[in-house]
């Protein structure tokens, strides 16, 4: 057992390099999973939290949003990466007011984020008051009026900004909200806005509703499932359990892709003794796209699709359907049938045999699902990309039927749910008259700051005391350079954190921690055990409880948090019974049956076997509540990224040993990255067309259209499998790169996943 905190800091100059992993999960992964928690948090506490995770009784595993079976589960319904952020939170480790003394505020910020979050949970509220090199103790009344005052003396409410990271639950999330606006600002910017907004953005105006129409059994129904975008066998392993039983009932799997992700093309289920010794191909097809080539790639398969109907009238377009549930076809079908293919092939890098072959599968497919994450939504035109991916359903009538639909999978455990509960910087007016009137107050109606306005309004001075329910605000957003001058700017900073992280360290003028309790730890107020409850990706809603005893009796849960700051922010004469909600999480969950659509009956319904159902109305009953009454067709102009002479085009992504800022450990064991995070990986022949030679350490620059450069430095080449022209480096090392400007049209998400550079040779070697 390695309870200790590691000392050392990570030596880059120690990666390794092996050849990537053909199968994912598997024994090893087991394995992996268990040192890393018995390391964390010694036997019987793993013993007794592993049990636990995704159970009936049990809390929601912290790890991603992928839903839990409807029917039978398995004993470890988690999986090794679920396992690494439960031992992540679990640990016994801890950072104490004593840790604070011994390490300045200087000495923390020269550290890593690994090093940081790997010291343990932080005990105790801390404040680095104006000038001080250290954190140092603070009790919690003297904390909430310290924040109280600096938002009391604020010119206007919007000075403030009040961000969410995903994992907070749908009780805090729906007080906070109700805090921030009873305050007298909508500037609620949350992770969503850098994760799934432009799939939020393009549902909304193609089907009504901006989430997923699928549920978890469609899987087992399906004929075809399209991945795009997405690695599953890291962000969401157990969705390869239900790709696999997707692939048992004899569904075909689509795997769009630049790089052949592990999980994708090789899968050992750790959760069937058969699944242990014997793997499956869960990709039948891989189709290895460029960056940015997606929506080139629905236009071109459209295109096919109006073809084929052409050859074999009657067959292809589901009329009925059309004709019935949608409005825009014709300028549709016009606008695609001018799709050329030949710049079709060009974007993508694929070629016309696998073009034909893929829509074909879609021709024979009753069923489809198509599935995708970041590598679609974080493009300047993911917007337009998951259109097409509606548009392409909608025209094979794939929508509300069993088996089919839309399925962007979400990443934070209850990002989804945080929305629902109104995390939002606009928030629609059915939400803010409902809110109004339960509770009396008058919520503001102007719109409020998203991630990417929030930065902007701090850099030029327009926001002054930053609020962090959750996340690492300075380590996530892009052009980390101006975001952290933004953030040091500030009057005020306040996290409400679970462990110590870089937004920690790059604080404002006077800073706070406050630590709060985790999903696994028991929360008991006013003597009785309390549950929160969340939403995963298909909107399921259930109830999660914590039982581990938490490690300091100094942390409040996070709804106390929001509760007691409102009383200290408000007084005793404010219409919110602060207190009573605080006490008795039931009490919340009335008010939010009562506020939220869709949660008529809340607390009855969290406490059914498999929670509830949020209702959806194209999957229900194949109603859309659009403008127009139907579901709409969208036409796009062509947009894709042709790479410029010289450069590459790099996405950022995540290894197999971090949650997104979190970083686990140094081993991105399926792509055979070892001991380091400092890599890029770029085609053979790329690195030898620019002069270089493998293993050579580079600097990445990013090239911005104002003429600006941006420069990280020391990378390590590594030869890899992707399109010629692409590159690929992990989040969050890369964050400096991209410009805060460079954003998703419509969705305004920061493009992480296309970013011009060029290699040059680091200049001290
Ligand atoms: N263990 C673990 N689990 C997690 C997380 C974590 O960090 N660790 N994060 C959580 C969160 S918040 C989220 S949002 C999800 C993220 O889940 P993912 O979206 O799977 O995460 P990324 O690592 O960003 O991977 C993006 C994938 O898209 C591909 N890609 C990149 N650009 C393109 C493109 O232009 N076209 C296509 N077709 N593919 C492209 C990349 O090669 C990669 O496979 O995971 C959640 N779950
Ligand atoms: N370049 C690039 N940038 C990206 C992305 C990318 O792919 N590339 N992905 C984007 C995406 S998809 C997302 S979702 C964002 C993620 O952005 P965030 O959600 O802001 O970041 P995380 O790393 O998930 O936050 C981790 C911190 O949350 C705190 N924490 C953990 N659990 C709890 C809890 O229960 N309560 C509280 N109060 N705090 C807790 C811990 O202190 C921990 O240090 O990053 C985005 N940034
Ligand atoms: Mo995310």
């Amino acid at each position: 057992m390695h309870r200790d905190a590691p000392t050392r800091d990570i030596d880059e100059t120690q990666v390794t390099v092996t050849p990537p992993k053909d199968s994912a999960a598997g024994v090893r992964a087991v394995t992996v999973a268990l040192e890393r928690a018995v390391e964390e948090m010694g036997v019987i506490r793993t013993a007794r939290t592993l049990a636990r995770v995704n159970q009936r009784h049990g809390f929601d595993c912290p790890g991603c949003a992928w839903p839990e079976p409807s029917g039978h589960r398995r004993p470890a319904e988690f999986c090794e990466n679920g396992a690494k952020a439960v031992a992540e939170e679990a640990t016994l480790r801890t950072v104490t007011p004593e840790f604070f003394a011994e390490h300045s505020i200087a000495e923390l910020s020269d550290k890593s984020g690994y090093w940081l979050g790997q010291q343990g949970r932080l005990t105790h509220p801390m404040v680095l008051r104006p000038g001080a090199t250290h954190y140092s103790p603070i009790e919690w009344d003297e904390a909430y009026r310290l924040i109280a005052n600096a938002l009391r003396e604020l010119d206007s409410p919007d000075r403030a900004v009040f961000y969410t990271s995903g994992r907070t639950a749908n009780e805090t999330a729906f007080l906070y909200q109700l805090l921030v606006r009873s305050f007298g600002t909508n500037n609620l910017p949350d992770c969503s806005n850098m994760c799934h907004e432009s799939s939020g953005t393009a549902l909304t105006s193609s089907i009504g509703i901006g989430k997923g129409s699928v549920s978890i059994d469609d899987f087992a129904r399906a004929d075809l499932i399209i991945v795009a975008g997405q690695n599953p066998g890291t962000n969401h392993p157990r969705m390869l359990s239900a790709l696999g039983t997707a692939k048992d009932n004899g569904a075909k799997v689509i795997a769009v892709n630049p790089l052949p992700e592990t999980g994708l093309i090789g899968f050992r289920d750790p959760q069937t003794i058969k699944g242990l010794t014997t793997g499956i191909t869960i990709a039948d097809d891989f189709l290895q796209i460029r960056l940015g080539g997606d929506m080139a790639l629905f236009q071109g398969l459209a295109r096919l699709l109006f073809e084929a109907e052409d050859r074999a009238p009657g067959t292809v377009i589901d009329r009925s359907f059309v004709d019935a549930h949608t409005a825009g076809f014709a300028e549709y079908e016009k606008h695609i049938r001018a799709v050329d293919l030949d710049l079709v092939e060009q974007a993508t890098g694929l070629t016309r045999e696998q073009l034909d072959r893929t829509a074909r599968l879609l021709i024979e497919s009753k069923a489809t699902i198509v599935c995708w994450a970041m590598g679609l939504t974080q493009q300047r035109h993911g917007v337009a990309t998951i259109e097409e991916i509606t548009n392409l359903l909608l025209v094979r009538g794939m929508i509300g039927k069993p088996g089919a639909g839309v399925c962007p999978v979400r990443g934070h455990s209850n990002v989804q749910g945080d929305r629902t509960m109104g995390i939002w910087e606009k928030m629609p007016e059915t939400f803010l008259a409902a809110l109004d009137s339960e509770f009396g107050i008058t919520s503001p109606r102007e719109h409020g700051y998203d991630t990417v306005a929030a930065i902007r309004a701090m850099r030029d001075g327009r926001a002054e005391v930053f609020f962090g329910m959750g996340g690492n605000f300075v380590s996530a957003t892009p052009d980390t350079e101006v975001t952290e001058a933004a953030l040091r700017g500030c009057a005020l900073t306040v996290q409400v954190s679970t462990k110590l992280n870089r937004s920690h360290v790059v604080h404002g003028r006077t800073a706070l921690i406050l630590p709060t309790l985790g999903r696994t730890d028991l929360d008991v107020q006013n003597g009785a055990k309390q549950q929160v409850s969340v939403e995963d990706s298909m909107s399921m809603v259930h109830l999660s409880t914590g039982r581990l005893s938490p490690v300091s009796d100094a942390l409040r849960s996070e709804v106390a948090i929001v509760c007691e700051l409102a009383q200290e922010l408000f007084g005793p004469d404010h219409p919110v019974p602060w207190a009573r909600l605080r006490g008795d999480y039931d009490a919340i969950r009335d008010a939010i049956g009562r506020v939220v659509p869709g949660c008529a009956d809340y607390n009855r319904k969290v406490r059914e076997r498999n929670g509830f159902q949020l209702p959806h109305p194209p999957r229900d009953a194949r109603e859309f509540r659009t403008a127009s009454g139907k579901a709409n067709f969208a036409v796009n102009e062509l947009t894709w990224l042709p790479v410029p002479e010289g450069r590459l085009i790099l996405q950022t992504l995540r290894s197999h040993d971090q949650y997104n800022t979190t970083i686990y450990g140094l081993d991105d064991r399926y792509r055979g990255i070892h001991n380091g995070r400092k890599v890029v990986l770029v085609h053979p022949d790329d690195i030898a067309a620019f002069g270089f030679t493998e293993g050579e350490l580079v600097d990445l620059v990013s090239e911005w259209t104002d003429g600006s450069e941006r420069r990280v430095s020391g990378f390590r080449l590594v030869s890899y499998s992707t399109p010629r022209g692409n590159a690929a480096a992990y989040y969050p090392e890369t964050n400096p790169l991209v410009p805060l400007d460079h954003v998703a049209e419509r969705s305004n998400t920061p493009v992480s996943k296309a970013i011009v550079i060029r290699l040059e040779r680091v200049s001290s070697e």
